[in-house]
Parts: structure tokens; C-alpha cells; sequence
């Protein structure tokens, strides 16, 4: 064993970066050219590499400390190093080394770019390159922030590009308007790379600028000197290109904008922390960051997905109704699939597009996510409500003036909290590894409206008697179709109930309201023949369907509460039990 320094490398001239994130603590073992740190400087952010491998001694930076070329990073212990590095100092791999070199090499160049002759004319075409990135070679496309038709200043960013170890906004040459883009997504690119045509507004200025350009950046310069003199309107016509750069400034590191993101916002992350957010699908902007300056880590990005997992957290993708089943859109890509088919319908005959309401998006949003993560069991049953129907008739009857009518769905919500107080697994919720059990009954109700299916709650209802939840639920199934129902009336269920008693049907899989545990639906009663010992006796059956998250709850609790319940809906002088 022996000691062995690790300094921070050749970062050219950016002087006094700051440490944003350290990546290994004292006693963790790393590998040569593990990133051990990374970097930032107000251009860009990097990853310093460790020059060799062994275990962490001594750890010398912190979080905010400002380093430059040849700060001492850490102290490693390393395995047979004594006879390799007889001094303390290693010097930094090539890795390292490449990585330090690239931000110098973009950083150091002003400018870095050649420019069209100045043109007469008053319109110009020109092509964007990619200027000198230094040792970066075959860098990843992982944002396009330009469109063609789109108005660009100079200077504005149009594309990120990463490699493993750093990322960098390229930015336009020329303040124009985009003709063509010539890279996507996912390309490969390396210097003298054409990345986008312009067609800029007025040449003269900016043949200014690019001439300092050329003077400021020779190498690059180089890259383009072959087109210097084309025409521009030849430059379309004959394809040889004019080309102009600008300074090659290194942004802050981001990912591709999320929803309306407006640019400037974009979350800061260290490049590694962007590729492991990128591998789960995690929108960065999304993430709170707890790191120096509000930046991203690796932990809070984990914390982000046990969140979205437990169903504590929706992304915005998901409210929006992007990963919607039911909308043409969704990519089953994301989910390890095969792509969503798409269809020319108009083929086969005639078709008409509408929109899908907004109610359905954020409906179909949540059902997706609900029945993609929650492992859904449904018991059936049959309760007998014989005698039920028959007290929900004459108490209709005698309460006729009051205007409040009683269906089965009132008795139902009644019989479900004397269900879920006996088996209080049914109404609780899971939070991480934790079970929340509800010490009140607020009853969820599937509600059909015009505008989509719609969910509001009627909250205590085990202080409720059946003719006044009869009457809320009156109030709220109306307030509902009128689209009237406030968010507090939508939200805070601990179970609900789907009854498509109304309408008809036998047994269906209602899918769970998350994060509840556990969903009755129920269906239209029919008159059948029971047998009851001695004889078929006509009997009115009302179908039962309750789906239940097998991660709280298993088949035989299901049963019996599916049993207990039957029980109630056959005898209600039980709920009093
Ligand atoms: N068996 C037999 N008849 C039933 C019944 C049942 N299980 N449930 C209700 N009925 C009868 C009622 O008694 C009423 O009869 P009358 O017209 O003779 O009085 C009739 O069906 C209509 O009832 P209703 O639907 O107006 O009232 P409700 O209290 O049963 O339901 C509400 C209210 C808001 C839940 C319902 O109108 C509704 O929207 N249901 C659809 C729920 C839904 O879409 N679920 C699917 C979700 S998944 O997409």
C-alpha cells in the first residue's frame, strides 16, 4: 500500500471552478479515471477524474471549495503504487487529462469560426459548424433547442451535446432565422460538423463579427477557409457551403427542457447525474434539487423516483396526459414496448378528428399510471338485497316530499365503512415502506359525466346517516356533470365506489384510485333463482367486483371482505352491530 495525491489536472484556463458535487467518500474504493468530483464554472461543468485506482483516505475538497490546475483533490491508497509513482504527485490520465483540455481548448478559443464574404445582398445563407471542441470527438446529440422557422439571436444556444464526462450547449454563429437543421437527436458530432442553415437578414454586420472570428480562431478558422468566398445565394444553389462560428462558450450543463421550461430554467446537474436521470426516464426539471446552488444529484433523483413510484409524486407527463393509454400519442417505447401503431384510418374509410377533453386526458393520465403500477386483483361476488331493495323502495316512498331519493349506492357507501372499519387494510394507503391507515371514511364515487368520468368525495361518511349522504351525493353527482365540482370536493378519498347499477352490466375490473388500496364496483341487481337449503327461491342479486393492490392486501382478506360485506347488504341491521 501507499499514498498517492490526486491533483486536479489541466483545466485550462478556467481558474478557481467551484466544487458541486463530491462523488465518493473517504473509505470508498474507485477505479482509475472514476469522475471523483465535478466542477463548475459559470461556462460549464465537469467531472475531474481519479488518475488511478485504490481505496479513499483522505478526502481534501468540499462542497463550494474553489480549485484550479493542481489543487489536491484527494488522498488514495493504492496497491503496489510505490514502485509506479515514486512520487506522491500522479499525473493526470490521458482521460483526465482530455477532459481538462476540451473546456480549455473550447473555453480558451474567443472565437472560433469563419464567415461568408461580405455579401451585397441583403439576405444571406449561412451554415452553422460545429466549432473547435477540443479533444471531444463523436459527441451525442442530446437537445435540439431550435426548430426550422425558428428566429435565433447569435450566440443563442441550439444544441447540448454530451460525452461522458461533460456536456456543452453549442451556440449560433449568426443571429437569423433556422432554414435547416442538420443534426437530431442522438447524432454523432465532431468538429466542422454542420449543425443548422440560417438564412441571415443582413450580411454586412455580420461578416464584421466573423472576421474577428477568423482572426480570434485560426484552427477553426481553417476548418472553413475552403468556403470563404462563396456567394451565399450560390451556397444554396451549388451546395458549397459558407460557413460561420462563434465563441464556443460552455453553458450550464442541462437536460432537454421539460414541458414549458422556459430556457434559462434549465435544472442544473452534473452530466452523470443527466445520463442516470435520462436512463430512468426521470424529467430533470421536475427535480428538486438539494445540492450547492438548488443543483440536482444522483440521490435526488432516486428520492424523485420512489416518490413517482409510491404514487406520492405525478410527473407533469403524466397530468398532462402524455402517457395516456388512451391518447395516440403514448409511446410504449418508454415502457420497454413496441411502438404505439399508428394508422392512417382515412384508408379505410371515412374518419373524424375531435379533441380529447381535458377531463379525459387527466383521467386517462392517472388510470394509465394506476393500472400500470398497482398489481390489480378482482374478487366477484353476489350479495342478496332482497329485503335491502325492498327498505330502499319504502323509505323512497315515505320520504317522497322530501325530494331526496335514495338508490342502492347511498346503502352501499354505508355498508363499505362498516366493511373498511372491520378490515382496516382496505382503507389505508402506502407510503414507501409504510402502511397509512385512514381514521376516516371518505367515499370516492365514479361519477359519468358529459365531459368524462369524474370522482368526488363524500367526505365522513360513516357520520353520515344513508338519506343524507343520499342527498350529498345528489348535490355532488350534479355539481359534477355541471363541471362544478372545487378540487377539495375531488379530493381525500380513502375507497371508492364505481356503480354502473344504473345503467347495467354484470361484473367489470374497476381499476384503483390511487393511492387508495382497494375499488368496489358494482353493478345493475337481477332477480335469480337462490337456492336456499330446500328449493330455488327468486332472489335479487347485486353483482360485487372489488379490485384490491395485492402489495397491501391478499386474496383470502378480499374474500372475506367481499363476504362480510354481502352479509351487511343482506342484513343492514349489521352496519348498527
Ligand atoms: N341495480 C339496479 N338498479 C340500480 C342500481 C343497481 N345496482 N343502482 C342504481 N339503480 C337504479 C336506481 O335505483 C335508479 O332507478 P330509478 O330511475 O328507477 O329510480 C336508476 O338505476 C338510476 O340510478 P342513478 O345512476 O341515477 O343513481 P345512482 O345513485 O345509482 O348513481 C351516479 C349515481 C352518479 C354514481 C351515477 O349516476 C353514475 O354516474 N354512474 C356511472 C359511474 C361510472 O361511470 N362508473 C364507471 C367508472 S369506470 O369508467
Amino acid at each position: 500500500m501507499a499514498l498517492m495525491e490526486v491533483h486536479v489536472p489541466d483545466i485550462g484556463d478556467f481558474d478557481e471552478v467551484t466544487v458541486i458535487e463530491l462523488l465518493v467518500k473517504p473509505g470508498e474504493t474507485v477505479n482509475a479515471e472514476q469522475s471523483l468530483i465535478t466542477v463548475e464554472s459559470d461556462k460549464a461543468s465537469m467531472e475531474i477524474p481519479s488518475s488511478a485506482s485504490g481505496t479513499v483516505k483522505d478526502l481534501k475538497v468540499k462542497l463550494g471549495d474553489k480549485v484550479k490546475q493542481g489543487s489536491l483533490v484527494l488522498v488514495l491508497d493504492v496497491e503496489g503504487a510505490g514502485a509506479q509513482a515514486p512520487t506522491d504527485t500522479v499525473s493526470p490520465p490521458p482521460a483526465a487529462a482530455n477532459t481538462a483540455r476540451s473546456a480549455t481548448s473550447v473555453a480558451a478559443q474567443p472565437n472560433a469560426a469563419a464567415a461568408p464574404a461580405a455579401p451585397a445582398s441583403s439576405t444571406s445563407v449561412v451554415q452553422v459548424l460545429v466549432p473547435d471542441i477540443g479533444d471531444f470527438k463523436d459527441v451525442t446529440v442530446i437537445e435540439v433547442m431550435v426548430k426550422p422557422g425558428d428566429s435565433v439571436k447569435l450566440e443563442q444556444s441550439l444544441i447540448t451535446v454530451e460525452s461522458d464526462k461533460a456536456s456543452m450547449e453549442i451556440p449560433s454563429s449568426a443571429a437569423g432565422v433556422i432554414k435547416e437543421l442538420k443534426v437530431k437527436l442522438g447524432d454523432k458530432i465532431n468538429i466542422g460538423d454542420s449543425m443548422a442553415v440560417l438564412e441571415v437578414a443582413s450580411a454586412a454586420p455580420k461578416t464584421a463579427a466573423a472576421s474577428n472570428a477568423i482572426s480570434a480562431a485560426p484552427a477553426a478558422s481553417a476548418v472553413a477557409a475552403p468556403e470563404e468566398s462563396a456567394a451565399p445565394e450560390q451556397v444554396v444553389n451549388n451546395g458549397a457551403h459558407v460557413t460561420a462560428a462563434t465563441p464556443l462558450p460552455l453553458h450550464d450543463p442541462s437536460v432537454a427542457p421539460q414541458g414549458n421550461l422556459p430556457q434559462g430554467n434549465l435544472p442544473h446537474a452534473s452530466p452523470s447525474v443527466r445520463k442516470f436521470a435520462r436512463e430512468l426516464g426521470v424529467p430533470l426539471a421536475e427535480v428538486k434539487g438539494s445540492g450547492l446552488k438548488g443543483r440536482i444529484t444522483e440521490t435526488d433523483v432516486q428520492a424523485f423516483t420512489r416518490s413517482v413510484m409510491a404514487g406520492a409524486t405525478q410527473t407533469v407527463a403524466a397530468v398532462q396526459g402524455r402517457a395516456s393509454s388512451a391518447g395516440a400519442n403514448a409511446d410504449g417505447v418508454a415502457l420497454g414496448l413496441i411502438p404505439w401503431p399508428k394508422v392512417d384510418f382515412s384508408k379505410f374509410g371515412a374518419v373524424e378528428r375531435k379533441d380529447i377533453s381535458r377531463i379525459k386526458k387527466i383521467s386517462g393520465a392517472n388510470l394509465h399510471r394506476n393500472w400500470v403500477m398497482i398489481p390489480h386483483v378482482t374478487n366477484h361476488d353476489d350479495a342478496d338485497v332482497t329485503d335491502l331493495e325492498a327498505f330502499r323502495v319504502a323509505t323512497n316512498r315515505e320520504n317522497e316530499k322530501s325530494g331526496v331519493k335514495v338508490t342502492m349506492l347511498a346503502f352501499l357507501i354505508k355498508a363499505c365503512v362498516a366493511a373498511l372499519r372491520k378490515f382496516p387494510d382496505f382503507n389505508a394507503s402506502l407510503d414507501g415502506e409504510q402502511l397509512v391507515f385512514k381514521q376516516y371514511y371518505h367515499i370516492g364515487f365514479a361519477a359519468d359525466t358529459p365531459n368524462g368520468l369524474m370522482v368526488p368525495v363524500l367526505k365522513d361518511a360513516d357520520r353520515k346517516g344513508v338519506l343524507q349522504i343520499s342527498q350529498e351525493m345528489g348535490e355532488l353527482a350534479k355539481k359534477a356533470r355541471d363541471g362544478k365540482l372545487g378540487p377539495g370536493e375531488m379530493s381525500g378519498a380513502s375507497f371508492t365506489i364505481s356503480s354502473l347499477g344504473g345503467i347495467g352490466g354484470r361484473y367489470f375490473t374497476p381499476i384503483i384510485n390511487a393511492p387508495e388500496v382497494a375499488i368496489l364496483g358494482v353493478c345493475r341487481s337481477t332477480t335469480e333463482p337462490v337456492w336456499n337449503g330446500s328449493a330455488f327461491v327468486p332472489r335479487l342479486m347485486l353483482p360485487l367486483s372489488l379490485s384490491w393492490d395485492h402489495r397491501v392486501i391478499d386474496g383470502a382478506s378480499a374474500a372475506r371482505f367481499n363476504v362480510y360485506l354481502s352479509q351487511i347488504l343482506g342484513d343492514f341491521r349489521r352496519v348498527l352491530l
